[in-house]
């Protein structure tokens, strides 16, 4: 073992972080940058279901919440590209990974928002979803991904709390929002449990990235601790989930779940999801309606430092 390999293998066995100029294997490095890189695109490309509906939110309160919301998740993106970029990736060519189809983005934003109860069911479960997949990735082993995912975990609480008080707000209203929301949920229960991967005995890359400590959690424990975490809260909300399966079990103290439709979610994941065509569409129009800001700030940058045109 060289020297670096030892050190590697001993900050991961304390439970340290391996920090950017450490030495780290390729393949750490290769997994990050493709985890971090995914998840930095789902939240740009997140903006977009419930961006669609700044414009037509119902009350200058709603609107001023959501903006604010979708704002975050920028920020997000942002975060993630910066922790990205100190593994050496360059984000010009993460985003050209992303809009040519070479790089994933989270299976959830490719499904359509028909009404402004999605805003909630979002907020409710696509950030509750969020939020327990990536509470336990604060203690990631690599330090940038996980000091970035502390903030970004504190803003996600916010907005499940903005989403579930939308949806309480619904269910207190007519018969026809309440029936908006059940429809809501029916529509984004079972996507939302996909977003935590493919169930453990078909995901490759668990495995190797729990012996490194990059994610503390299999794909199936954090799915139900997202089922059990639910299943209250649909109770207090008064809406059904769609799961004719779903029983508490007392002997394993957990509740029972039907399975979702696995075929499902690799054909979203390979790009024939309701949406996956017109999300990548908008994503590249702004970075095309981008590029002279990014050429005129290279130019004032070169030009600051000397560099003749
Ligand atoms: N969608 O071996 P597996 C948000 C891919 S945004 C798409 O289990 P892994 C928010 C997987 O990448 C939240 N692809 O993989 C924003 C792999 O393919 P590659 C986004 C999926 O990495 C706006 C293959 O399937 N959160 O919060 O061990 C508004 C096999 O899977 C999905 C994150 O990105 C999927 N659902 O585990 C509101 C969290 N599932 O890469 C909210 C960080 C699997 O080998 N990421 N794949 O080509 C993770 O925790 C892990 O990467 C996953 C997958 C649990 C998602």
């Amino acid at each position: 073992m060289t020297d670096g390999e030892q050190v590697f293998a001993d900050t991961i066995a304390k439970d340290q972080r391996v920090e950017p100029r450490d030495w780290m294997p390729d393949g750490y490095r290769k997994t990050m940058i493709r985890q971090i890189a995914q998840h930095a695109h789902s939240e740009i490309i997140g903006m977009q279901p419930e961006g669609e509906w700044i414009t037509r939110a119902p009350s200058l309160r709603r609107k001023a919440i959501l903006l604010a919301k979708v704002q975050d998740e920028a920020g997000h993106g942002l975060y993630l590209y910066s922790a990205a970029e100190t593994l050496g990736a360059d984000r010009g060519d993460l985003t050209r990974r992303l809009i040519e189809g070479r790089q994933k983005y989270s299976s959830i934003f490719n499904y359509p928002t028909l009404s402004f109860a999605d805003v909630g069911v979002i907020g409710w479960l696509v950030d509750g979803a969020a939020i327990c997949n990536q509470v336990p990735l604060c203690r990631s082993s690599f330090g940038p991904y996980g000091r970035a995912m502390i903030r970004i975990c504190k803003e996600e609480s916010f907005h499940q709390r903005q989403g579930y008080e939308l949806l309480m707000t619904m269910m207190g209203g007519t018969p026809a929002q309440r029936e908006m929301v059940q429809d809501a949920v029916n529509r984004w229960w079972w996507p939302s449990l996909m977003m935590f991967g493919p169930p453990d005995d078909q995901s490759p890359n668990s495995a190797q990235s729990m012996a490194w400590k990059i994610k503390r959690h299999s794909n199936d424990e954090l799915r139900q601790r997202f089922v059990d975490m639910s299943v209250p809260q649909a109770e207090a909300l008064g809406v059904t989930l769609p799961d004719p399966e779903l029983a508490w079990n007392t002997e394993r103290g957990h509740y029972d779940y039907g399975t979702p439709d696995w075929d499902e979610l690799k054909r979203v994941i390979s790009g024939d999801g309701p949406c996956n065509a017109q999300r990548i569409a908008h994503r590249r129009r702004a970075d095309e309606d981008g590029a002279w800001v990014r050429e005129a700030a290279a130019a004032h940058a070169a030009k600051r430092a000397g560099v003749p045109a």
